[in-house]
């Protein structure tokens, strides 16, 4: 969703995420058992104990909703959103996950990450991305920073820095090591975002699906018993 990335569509994001959920449930039978976040919620999140941005703050509600009719959520974080401390976790009973995980689905073995650990990078951006994601680092930052600043940086370096257009590099990377973890590993089904372009692929070792980007075109991925589909919301359909 890369909420507070452009903060004049974060209403329509959210909105159309709880329509989205709460259609399905009237549409369906079978109940929605569990909503699934594959990162970057967040195009700059770094918690700031306490002191929570007011979207971060909206997300929390949004959740607390889909929690009380029964649904179960889970957040992956991505690249854009690694700094957590206790607020989600707590929310979220401690189903925020800031590694891949690999978990029984109905009858498959799901491999489940926001994908951005399987970009190809150099020697210094796998330094880089280790040393920005250790606990030290985040400790200090948020100790030594002041609030608002700390918290605008990472803003300022998402806009600047980081392009939102699926970028051939990144969607082959990612399809790259889905395909190489089907066939490695008992894992029947890898699921990743990142890549901002939805995708699936069939392998023997089993299925590789992106679900795309909601902020972009309102994609997501279905998943059933039996099957994923990776589907288009859209507010004209009712
Ligand atoms: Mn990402």
């Amino acid at each position: 969703m890369h909420l507070g990335r452009f903060p004049e569509q974060d209403d329509e994001i959210l909105c159309d995420l709880r329509s989205c959920i709460s259609e399905m449930r009237t549409l369906n039978s079978e109940t929605i058992r569990e909503v699934v976040f594959l990162g970057d919620v967040f195009d700059a999140f770094i918690e700031f104990t306490g002191n929570l941005p007011e979207i971060a703050l909206r997300f929390s509600t949004l959740i607390a909703d889909i929690q009380s009719i029964g649904i179960a959520v889970s957040y992956h974080v991505g690249n854009h959103d690694p700094w957590h401390k206790k607020f989600f976790d707590k929310q979220l009973d401690g189903r925020l996950y800031r590694k891949p995980r690999t978990r029984r689905i109905g009858k498959r073995m799901v491999y489940l990450s926001h994908g951005d650990e399987s970009e190809t990078r150099s020697i210094f951006g796998s330094l880089a991305r280790s040393i920005m994601r250790s606990d030290l680092s985040f400790t200090l930052y948020t100790a030594l920073l002041p609030n608002r600043f700390g918290q605008r940086l990472p803003q300022w370096v998402s806009r600047k820095f980081s392009g939102l257009g699926p970028d051939p590099t990144t969607i082959q990377a990612l399809h790259l090591s889905g395909l190489e973890i089907l066939d490695s590993t008992d894992v029947d089904l890898v699921i990743y975002g990142h890549a901002h372009q939805s995708t699936t692929d069939i392998s023997i070792g089993g299925q590789y699906v992106n679900t795309g980007s909601w902020l972009l075109n309102r994609s997501y991925a279905e998943l059933t018993n039996d099957s994923i589909q990776i589907k288009l919301y859209s507010v004209d359909t009712h």
